[in-house]
């Protein structure tokens, strides 16, 4: 089986944009299941009662969306396309077209959001420990889920603030900058720890998970130039990876 790349970052820093280029580049990529989470496919608008009423809702859309999230990545990882059988010595080309990039993944499900509403009182102790429970059980049952690379695509949450506005999803229209904030420094406390530094460069996540970090300026979902540049240091990053 290829390797599993989770793609990582706060909310409107544009990972269903460059999960786009990436499926147009030939990756194979699994999509968020947040429509799921808006009530399309039959069931209530979860997100929507979450940022109505997040006391209330945070435990119910939080573990609805990690088992959301495993249903679809299971469902994907079960069933890859054909491949070419495997030379002792994998190309590059060949790491990319064996690898599953998924927009986030259980480690961020539970590392940034879940923990942001257990610290800020969202979920009680209770709740967290029941959501621990669930998650942990997850993560045994199908280690498929774990994922070998996180790219973390860090960005300034004003940034990812003006994304949200422009894109206009309706449920989160209450999202203020404080909140982007505290996500932020979730991701940052997970994915660039002290002793790494922040920035580029790779470490390892609290889970062992190798991490690119791509730090992201500009206007780079229209920079055609800069998306091919993050592709490129992906395949490079997965190349230097030791086979397993
Ligand atoms: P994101 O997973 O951050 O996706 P996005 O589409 O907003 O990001 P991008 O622009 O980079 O593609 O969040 C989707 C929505 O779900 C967002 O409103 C935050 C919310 N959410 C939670 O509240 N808890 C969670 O555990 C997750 C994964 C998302
Ligand atoms: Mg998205």
């Amino acid at each position: 089986m290829g390797l599993t790349i989770a793609l990582e970052g706060n909310i409107g820093a544009g990972k269903t944009t460059f999960l786009s280029y990436l499926k147009k580049k030939g990756w194979r990529c699994v999509d968020e299941p947040v429509v799921q989470w808006q009530g399309a496919e039959g069931g209530e608008n979860l997100l929507s009662m979450f940022y109505a009423d997040p006391k209330r809702w945070a435990f119910t859309f939080q573990t609805f969306a990690f088992i959301s999230r495993s249903q679809a990545a299971l469902g994907t990882l079960r069933h890859p396309p054909n491949m070419a059988p495997p030379a002792s010595q994998p190309s590059a080309s060949q790491l990319t077209s064996q690898a599953t990039v998924l927009e986030r993944s259980l480690h961020s499900d539970k590392h940034c959001f879940a923990k942001n509403c257990h610290m800020t009182g969202l979920m009680k102790d209770a709740e967290w420990g029941v959501y621990e429970n669930y998650h942990s059980w997850i993560m045994n049952e199908h280690p498929e889920l774990r994922c070998d690379v996180i790219v973390y695509l860090r960005t300034d949450p004003q940034r990812c603030l003006e994304h949200i506005r422009k894109r206009g999803r309706k449920e989160e229209e209450t999202i203020t900058l404080s909140y982007l904030q505290e996500l932020h420094q979730r991701h940052e406390e997970w994915l660039s720890p002290p002793q790494h530094g922040p920035g580029g460069g790779a470490s390892l996540s609290t889970d062992q998970v190798k991490v690119l970090t791509l730090t992201c300026e500009s206007d780079w979902e229209n920079d055609l130039a800069r998306c091919e540049e993050m592709c490129e240091a992906i395949s490079d990053f997965i190349e230097m990876i030791p086979a397993t």
